[in-house]
């Protein structure tokens, strides 16, 4: 319909609505496979409260942003699924079980160190016995990879025993906010003992369906104009209502690091979540810088005394873990990078991946949160 996108016409794509999160959710469809995700989310929720494992929502890769009902064109953005791939392996190590939420064929624990250009797999695997004459021909691990591919794959089958990963899928902005609100709240039964991790990059902008051309847009009335209305906030509805006392983690991605640690300060303020990590797009493998509110430890509780629900005391700066390095800034908020070693030069395929120190000091936060000693 070349008549929606004239931009001197009428058509509603040319008004900006605002969206809460509750009117979102009143107008906007549902993925057809929600209720499958949530039946199988909620028992794998059941399995992990029984075997007492903490479990983590790690969210990872870029959604998309339809332009189209019947899509043929949509908005993307860069991200690969890099941070929440290698964090999720990172949480399983640590004994946690992991809800990974991923953008479909963006990189997966475990199989992303064989995939895609960087480590074709088929680059691992050489053909045995070609050539003797026996008839037999075997494929097996190119020797000079052995120790590293049998690493993964051992990491990997240990997982699959477990059953302490879960993969859920989205494509569409709309597929992940539904998404997230539903496994956030079966999440949330596990109280202090839930962590969310929300490394996805998430579009700001969409295109509400009551505002997309139902059929492919025409080309032929010169210059495309599209006015696309703002994704709702959800991490206040995440914080005050999906998830009980659960531990959040969001991340914030700039271009301009001037920009960087007041955008995680304003978005920890705003939504009163626990913990930011800043990163920038050019640097974000290397460096990132964790905005939390400064705590004052609690004091021991007296003899036979409730625990607290909550506490709120934002009083002293927080000492910097050893990995950290504290950043002294007045106002609530400890700041402190955490940064890795630029890869020596060495022929050893084991490089340091950032990640490792990022899950690592959210473990331990996130011990002292359940414990109620943050
Ligand atoms: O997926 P990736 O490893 O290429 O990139 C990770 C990231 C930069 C998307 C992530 O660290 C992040 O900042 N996510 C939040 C982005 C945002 O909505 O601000």
């Amino acid at each position: 319909m070349p008549g929606d996108l004239d931009p001197s016409s009428t058509h509603p794509m040319h008004q900006s609505t605002s969206f809460s999160a509750e009117s979102y959710f009143a107008t906007q469809s549902a993925p057809p496979s929600l209720e499958q995700d949530i039946a199988s989310v909620q028992a794998f929720v059941a399995r992990q409260a029984a075997a007492n494992r903490n479990v983590v929502l790690v969210t990872s890769g870029g959604t998309t942003v339809p332009l189209e009902l019947n899509v043929v064109r949509f908005l993307d953005n860069f991200s690969a699924g890099t941070r929440g791939a290698t964090s999720a392996e990172y949480f399983l190590k640590a004994g946690y079980a992991v809800i990974f939420m991923h953008r479909q064929f963006s990189l997966q624990p475990f199989s992303r160190h064989y995939s895609h250009s960087t480590n074709p797999f088929l680059d691992f695997l050489a053909v045995e016995g070609e050539g003797e004459g026996n008839g037999t021909v075997g494929i097996t691990a190119d020797k000079r990879t052995d120790a590293d591919l049998l690493a993964v794959l051992t990491a990997y089958k240990g997982v699959q025993m477990a059953g302490s990963l879960h993969t859920l899928t989205f494509v569409t902005v709309n597929d992940y906010l539904w998404l997230l609100r539903a496994v956030s709240q079966e999440l949330s039964v596990l109280r202090r003992r839930a962590m969310y991790y929300l490394a996805a990059a998430v579009s700001d902008f969409f295109l509400p369906r009551q505002k997309m051309s139902e059929h492919k847009i025409q080309s032929g009335k010169g210059s495309l104009h599209i006015e696309m209305d703002q994704v709702p906030k959800v991490l206040k509805p995440m914080v005050e209502e999906w998830t009980r006392d659960g531990f959040i983690v969001s991340f914030k991605l700039e271009t301009d690091d001037q920009l960087l640690i007041p955008k995680a300060r304003a978005a920890l303020e705003r939504y009163g979540h626990q913990v930011v990590i800043g990163n920038d797009l050019h640097t974000r493998k290397m460096q990132v810088v964790f905005v939390e509110r400064k705590r004052k430890p609690l004091p021991p509780l007296p003899p036979g005394a409730e625990e607290p629900e909550s506490e709120e005391a934002v009083v002293e700066v927080k000492e910097a873990a050893p990995a950290l390095e504290a950043e002294g800034q007045p106002g609530t908020a400890a700041v402190s990078w955490l940064r890795i070693a630029p890869p020596a030069a060495t022929t050893s395929t084991q490089v340091k991946e950032i990640e490792e120190d990022i899950v690592a000091e959210l473990v331990r936060r996130h011990a002292a949160w359940i414990t109620h000693d943050r």
